[in-house]
C-alpha cells in the first residue's frame, strides 16, 4: 500500500487552468433556528443554487430538510430538489449519502434512487464531534456498487488518512467508478477527523493514490480559509458553503452561501485558475 502511494504526480496539469467550485449550502448539522439564513426548503435551496452558480459554482452538494427543518433523506423531497435544480440551474447535482449521523444505511442507499449526477461516498468511519459518523466497509462497498449500477458518479469523501487508503482498496475490489474518473474531496477540521491545516492537506495530497484524477478540499469552521488557500496552491479544487462554515469572518456570520462562493471565486482568480464553467466540470468528472 505504501509503495503504491509513493512518487506520484500531485495533479494532472491539464486541469490546472481552472477551479471547480462546489457549494454545500445546507448540510445536516446546522440548526435553522440558530442560523435563520441557512437554506432548508426546496425553494430556498434552489434559489441559493441559482445565486451560487452565478457566483462561480459548478456543482451543488445537497442535503434536504423536512418541513420542521430537520435533516431528511425522504426520497420524494430529494427527487423534488434534484428536479428543481435541474430545471433552474445547469449545476452538477451531488446528493449527500452521508445524511446525518443518525440516518440508517438503507435510507442512505436509497438516496441514489433520486438520480443525482454525483453522490458523496465517505470512505470510512470517523468521530464526529460527540457522535460517530458510521461508514463500515460492507456499507461502503454496497454504496459504491449501487452508485455504479445506477450510473451515479461518486465523490470519495476523505475525513481522515485511513479513508484515503480505502480508495485504492475499493478500486482493487470493484474497479473504476461509473464514468471512470476518481475524484476525492478532503473534509478537514471535523472534531475527531484530520485537522484542517495546510500541513495536513499537503501530507494527504502527497499520499493520494495514483488512480485519483482530481481532488477538492473543504475546511470546517475556522479551518475553511487555510484549507481553501492551501488547496488552491496545490492544484486542488474547492468546496465551500454553510454546511462547512457559517462564519465569514470572526464575529461575522455568513449571510448567503453565494458570499462564500464569491470569495472562493476571487481566490481562484487571484491564483489565475478562475472558476470552472459547468460544461468543463462535466468533462472533468465525466458526467453527461
Ligand atoms: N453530515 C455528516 C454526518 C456527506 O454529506 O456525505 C456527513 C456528511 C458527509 O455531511
Ligand atoms: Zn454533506
Amino acid at each position: 500500500m505504501i509503495a503504491q502511494f509513493a512518487n506520484r504526480k500531485l495533479y494532472r496539469e491539464d486541469f490546472l487552468e481552472s477551479t471547480l467550485i462546489t457549494v454545500a449550502p445546507t448540510g445536516a448539522e446546522i440548526d435553522k433556528g440558530k442560523v435563520p439564513t441557512l437554506p432548508t426548503t426546496p425553494e430556498e435551496i434552489i434559489q441559493t443554487a441559482i445565486a451560487c452558480e452565478a457566483a462561480g459554482a459548478a456543482m451543488v452538494h445537497v442535503h434536504v430538510r423536512d418541513k420542521e427543518n430537520r435533516p431528511s433523506l425522504d426520497l420524494g423531497l430529494l427527487t423534488e430538489v434534484v428536479s428543481g435544480l435541474r430545471e433552474e440551474t445547469n449545476l452538477l447535482v451531488q446528493l449527500s449519502t452521508g445524511g446525518g449521523v443518525d440516518d440508517s444505511y438503507d435510507d442512505r442507499l436509497r438516496v441514489l434512487d433520486a438520480s443525482p449526477d454525483s453522490c458523496s461516498l465517505t470512505m470510512g468511519t470517523v468521530n464526529f464531534g460527540n457522535d460517530v459518523f458510521c461508514n463500515p466497509w460492507p456499507f461502503i462497498i454496497e454504496l459504491y456498487q449501487r452508485a455504479k449500477d445506477l450510473e451515479v458518479v461518486p465523490e470519495f469523501e476523505i475525513f481522515d488518512l485511513g479513508h484515503l487508503a480505502s480508495v485504492p482498496r475499493i478500486l482493487d475490489k470493484l474497479g473504476l467508478p461509473f464514468g471512470g474518473v476518481v475524484h476525492c474531496n478532503f473534509v478537514l477540521g471535523v472534531p475527531g477527523g484530520a485537522p484542517g491545516s495546510a500541513l495536513t492537506l499537503a501530507g494527504m495530497v502527497g499520499l493520494l493514490p495514483l488512480e485519483v484524477k482530481s481532488w477538492s478540499a473543504s475546511g470546517i469552521g475556522r479551518a475553511s480559509l487555510p484549507v481553501m488557500m492551501s488547496a488552491i496552491a496545490m492544484g486542488g479544487h474547492l468546496r465551500v458553503g454553510m454546511e462547512d462554515t457559517v462564519h465569514y469572518a470572526a464575529g461575522r456570520r455568513v449571510e448567503h452561501n453565494a458570499e462564500l462562493v464569491e470569495r472562493a471565486s476571487q481566490l481562484a482568480n487571484l491564483a489565475q485558475r478562475p472558476a470552472m464553467p459547468v460544461n468543463e466540470a462535466r468533462k472533468l468528472l465525466n458526467v453527461a
